[in-house]
């Protein structure tokens, strides 16, 4: 009774009464990303080689929405020491960074090792731990050289070799101090929006089959750079290796429509996760029997999906310490009288057709700058217990998850986003998923792929007008800095800007 009257005095005290404020999980590591091309700039110094977007943004100037590419982007290759002082004001346990592949290995092979592409990784990840701040490094975040791109990139089954050489050598060279590594960065968008469309290098668009084999040559990969990490360097350097994989969330429209978002599940992320975190490992059944199917009635004398063998299953499954998710929105999944009739389409392959399923968001959920990322904090929970329950409670690592903004300074919208979406995970931590800690994209604003600088994901603002490529730090950032100090979430906590 004296806490409860004590409690009608204090403010504070009063939202937990009223479950306005809840408490984060003792231990619940707090951080925030970016990625090399988006942020670094500096794409052709200090012997950096090509990658892919430099090549892309280069020949074609209007590939992202405002003709814009990455060449100086936030300047982070010589703003670092800004950026870990923004992640202090922050407080945060962790920063998630990818490192340039290009920057490291100029050739794309381990015969030459840039010196000054290293010492910059060097000092990067020595300022953060000066700060007792984490390094979490993707150490493949889409920007392939050039150079494997011609000889066909993620389609050559010898980007396994070349992919767990560059692997190897960033254990070597920066694992005496990196504890967390993601080998790959989202394989869907990579596999899909690159290999099987136009919207992300190196824009094949040759839908249906090179996105297959990206993604079974992406698995191989992934598996490569885990099993080079136990078997070489786990036992000396003791840290932990995973994959980043986007699940968004796909709720059935109607009673009818389980299967259809099944349908979109497996071919999202399914398709990925299932053989990496399933017991059995392998590819969705439901995936490999939609694709085998229609790739007869099409003619096809063999699936277009390639096989797994049962000793690239076993290589494959169980490949990871934890699952990292990125998330961002949810959709409504359907089947029409198209996606019905898929069995008897004769157009050639499509990676959409096959998945059989249309989508749709709420025009009444809150809208970012982004088209498809709406506020729909309960898909968040589905997801995140989806895992949970498919993969045998798998520790997560929530590695992406953010909102681009529609105003300014004062990102209302944002705030909104991620009190809603950091709720939603808890009652999944209460519902019993095991979420080890929580990253937001982005630290700051960036190169935003084919939205080139009109989407804006930064807890700071970055000035892309001004050479000196001022951050300011926006509501959303005060807001998450005290989540961070408070280790609570607090719905009505105003900051003084
Ligand atoms: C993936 C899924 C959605 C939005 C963006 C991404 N969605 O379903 O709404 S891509 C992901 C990527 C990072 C981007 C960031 C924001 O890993 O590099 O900058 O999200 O687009």
């Amino acid at each position: 009774i004296f806490f409860v009257v004590l409690c009608q005095i204090l403010s504070p005290c009063q939202a937990y009464l009223h479950g306005k404020v809840r408490n984060l999980p003792d231990g619940f590591l707090l951080g925030t990303a970016t990625s090399s091309y988006q942020i670094e700039g500096a794409w052709n110094v200090d012997g950096k080689s090509e990658s892919v977007y430099d090549n892309l943004t280069h020949s074609k100037p209007c590939y992202s929405a405002d003709c814009t590419n990455g060449d100086v982007a936030a300047n982070s290759y010589y703003l670092y020491k800004r950026d870990v002082e923004m992640l202090r004001e922050l407080g945060v346990d962790f920063y998630r960074f990818s490192l340039s592949w290009t920057r490291i290995l100029p050739t794309s092979f381990p015969d030459k090792i840039n010196k000054a592409g290293v010492e910059y990784y060097n000092k990067l990840i020595n300022e953060l731990l000066k700060y007792n701040i984490q390094p979490v490094v993707t150490i493949y975040h889409w920007d392939l050289p050039q150079k494997l791109q011609n000889l066909g990139g993620w389609v050559n089954p010898n980007i396994i070799d070349w992919y767990g050489d560059y692997a190897k050598v960033v254990f070597a060279l920066f694992g005496d101090r990196v504890k967390y590594w993601i080998t790959i960065n989202e394989p869907y968008q990579l596999c899909s929006f690159g290999y099987g469309g136009t919207k992300l290098a190196p824009v094949f668009n040759l839908t249906g089959e090179a996105d297959y084999l990206c993604a079974k040559n992406l698995l191989l990969a992934h598996a490569r750079a885990f099993h080079i990490y136990n078997e070489e360097f786990r036992f000396i350097q003791h840290g932990i290796i995973f994959i980043s994989i986007n699940a968004e969330w796909f709720e059935p429209d109607t009673v009818n429509d389980v299967e259809a978002a099944n349908d979109a599940i497996n071919f999202w992320w399914g398709i990925y996760a299932h053989p990496i975190y399933s017991k059995r490992g392998d590819f969705p059944n439901g995936l490999k029997k939609r694709i085998a199917v229609i790739s007869r009635r099409q003619g096809l004398l063999r699936s277009r999906l390639p096989e797994l063998t049962p000793s690239e299953i076993k290589y494959i499954r169980g490949s990871s310490d934890i699952f990292g998710l990125n998330h961002y929105s949810t959709f409504f999944a359907y089947r029409n009288a198209t996606t019905y009739s898929y069995y008897s389409r004769l157009t050639g392959p499509s990676y959409d057709a096959d998945a059989g399923y249309m989508r749709y968001q709420r025009p009444e959920w809150q809208i970012g700058q982004s088209n498809s990322t709406l506020y729909v904090p309960w898909g968040f929970y589905k997801v995140i217990l989806r895992i949970t329950r498919e993969y045998n409670n798998v520790p997560i690592l929530i590695t992406e998850n953010g909102y681009a903004t529609r105003t300014g300074l004062i990102d209302e919208d944002r705030v909104i986003y991620y009190r809603g979406y950091i709720s939603a995970m808890l009652d999944a931590i209460h519902d019993g998923a095991n979420i080890v800690g929580y990253c937001a994209w982005s630290l700051m604003d960036n190169f935003e792929w084919f939205n080139g600088y009109t989407e804006k994901y930064g807890l700071y603002e970055v000035d892309f007008n001004d050479t000196s490529r001022t951050r300011t730090p926006r509501k959303s950032a005060y807001v998450y800095k005290e989540i961070i100090r408070t280790r609570t979430l607090d719905m009505n906590y105003e900051p003084v800007m």
